[in-house]
């Protein structure tokens, strides 16, 4: 339990507002712990999978609607509808923010076991604000920015049922981490669209007719029968080499041909100059 002395410090943190990084909200209880319960009893369904980094897997667990992001190359992409039960929450969200909730199109949750963490990173430039809410227990929310040679640091506690808001200088030019946590949490966070997004070409069949089904089937295969030919013939060509490179060593081993490398003694003219 949190002793009202740490809460009332805790409130005097965010009532000064020199202490956040620029254009960082935080408000707490922005849910009742009934909307938190609700929100934890449908969580627990969503199809959670391992965050993955480059091919690395980290420990927290995430799932995305609206828009992901691939950290694996695939970069940003669509995802499945934001589900009904989020709805309230997202209003809630972009009332703390004051946007519309419209604009917060997309929304991660993350699910963090005892023992993970998410660390020191800016969110990616094709989102714009990014708003927080925390579930179920604290975490230690910290903050660097560089200031010549070393770092100008903040953190707070993000208490269960609260709110941040990254936006301006707190999103585009410090980082944020969250240490290894205690206990379980979930997070909720949506984020809007940035403008400046990458062209980006999409073409949609909404009905894909019956013969370009078939035709897009057939390249499909006929790609995959070149690409496995292709294989076959790199493969064909290294032992071709092999067995050609293998010849030629018995032939040197036989004596039926050798090859010298001689290279001239560099000292020779030295010793000759010091006689
Ligand atoms: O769990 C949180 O509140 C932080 C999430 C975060 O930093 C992120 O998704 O980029």
């Amino acid at each position: 339990m949190k002793s009202p002395l740490r809460a009332a410090r805790q409130r005097n943190l965010f009532e000064s507002v020199d202490e956040l990084p620029g254009g960082m909200r935080y408000a707490p209880e922005v849910i009742s712990r009934e909307e938190e319960e609700a929100l934890l009893n449908k969580l627990l369904a969503l199809p959670f999978k391992q965050f993955e980094f480059h091919g690395f897997l980290g420990k927290r667990r995430v799932v995305s609607f609206g828009w992901r992001y691939d950290f694996n190359g695939g970069g940003l992409g669509k995802a499945g509808a934001i589900p009904e039960f989020l709805l309230p929450v997202r209003e809630r969200a972009a009332h703390f923010a004051g946007l519309q909730p419209s604009a917060l199109e997309h929304v991660l949750l993350i699910e963090y076991a005892p023992g993970a963490s998410i660390g020191w990173h800016k969110d990616r430039p094709a989102f714009d604000d990014v708003i927080g809410i925390s579930l179920l227990s604290p975490c230690t929310f910290r903050l660097r920015r560089k200031a010549r040679a070393k770092w100008d640091r903040r953190s707070f506690t993000a208490e269960p049922r609260s709110a941040y808001l990254l936006r301006g200088s707190s999103r585009t030019q410090w980082e944020h981490s969250i240490p290894p946590l205690d206990r379980l949490r979930y997070s909720i966070t949506f984020r809007s669209m940035s403008s400046n997004q990458p062209a980006r070409l999409t073409l949609t069949w909404n009905k894909t007719p019956r013969r370009l089904t078939f035709a897009l089937r057939g390249i499909h295969r006929f790609a995959r029968l070149l690409h496995m030919f292709n294989q076959c013939c790199i493969v064909a060509v290294l032992c071709a080499l092999g067995a050609w490179s293998l010849s030629w060593r018995k032939v040197v081993r036989r004596g039926e041909f050798s090859l010298r490398f001689e290279v001239g003694d560099p000292l020779a003219q030295c010793r000759k100059d010091a006689l």
